[in-house]
């Protein structure tokens, strides 16, 4: 199993089991963080708290070997049911925390960004690197990484690729907290309890209104980035960007 989830207290834990890659997302893994988010609805737990297996990563973003040789029509899919099952998470009724020790990039962060609640460990490093691989974010990056820390940090972290880390995460809100290293689940559920004793009616009718204040229609602006995500897939640099990776070289883009 690519996704485990467990009962700890009155929290669910949905571990990302692929340790070996990085936790990297693929298809299988995407459909289990969607059984496992439909299977914590059913928990009558007071949230979720999503980790990565292994010392290393949250989750090193969607798996880039799965890339190689897909077609654009196979691409969107792929993009819009990481949208959906993200979506899925963004909705759900309990509130999530995402627990990122490690690197959480590309699709990792973007999956942290559809959490209620974000927690880094010291060691914690975000990014969105696609660019590096001719590519753009494809799991709502666009759409909610302005809204969490705004448009100029999103477009500088987007066009660069560049890493932040646990510190400059905090202070730009990208987390809301540093927690311990070894002590990161503990601390992760005394985060949570600091909530998960209110009423989930009012909490998520306070989730609603806030999202409310950042809503120029969300949907509208995913179809945009599944699209615009779909035609940069398409190019020669996306797959250059891709193989370079794969055989561990650095790549030579030719803007095309
Ligand atoms: N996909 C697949 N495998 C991965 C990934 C990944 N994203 N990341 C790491 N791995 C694998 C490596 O290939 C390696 O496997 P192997 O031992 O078989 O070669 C293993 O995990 C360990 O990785 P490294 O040896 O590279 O570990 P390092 O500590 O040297 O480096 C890094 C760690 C810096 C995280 C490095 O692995 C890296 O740069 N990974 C790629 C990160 C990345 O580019 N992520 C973004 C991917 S694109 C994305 O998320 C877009 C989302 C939208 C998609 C839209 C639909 C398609």
């Amino acid at each position: 199993m690519a996704v485990a989830l467990t009962r700890q207290d009155e929290f669910a834990v949905l571990t990302l089991n692929r340790a070996e890659a990085l936790n990297a997302l693929n298809a299988e893994t995407i459909r289990e963080i969607s059984e496992a988010i439909d299977g914590a609805a059913r928990m009558e737990v007071r949230a979720l708290i999503i980790t990565g297996a292994g010392q290393k990563a949250f989750c090193a973003g969607a798996d880039v070997k799965e890339m190689v040789g897909i077609d654009p029509i196979a691409k969107k899919r792929k993009a819009e049911l990481g949208q959906s099952t993200f979506a899925k998470l963004d909705t759900l009724r309990i509130p999530s925390v995402a627990l990122i020790h490690g690197y959480a990039f590309g699709g990792g962060l973007e999956l942290a960004l559809a959490s209620t609640f974000r927690l880094g460990t010291p060691r914690a490093a975000m990014a969105l690197p696609e660019i590096k691989l001719g590519l753009m974010p494809g799991y709502g990056g666009t759409q909610r990484l302005p809204r969490v820390v705004g448009e100029a940090r999103a477009l500088e972290m987007i066009m660069t690729g560049r890493t932040v880390r646990a510190e400059e995460a905090l202070s730009i809100g990208l987390v809301n907290r540093i927690v311990g290293e070894e002590t990161r689940l503990e601390d992760a559920i005394a985060f949570a309890r600091e909530f998960s004793g209110f009423s989930l009616v009012a909490l998520s009718y306070a989730r609603e209104a806030v999202k409310r204040a950042f809503a120029s229609a969300l949907g509208e602006g995913m179809k945009t980035e599944a699209e615009i995500s779909t035609l940069a897939f398409q190019s020669n640099d996306a797959l250059e960007g891709i193989t370079a990776f794969i055989e561990k070289r650095p790549p030579n883009f030719v803007d095309a």
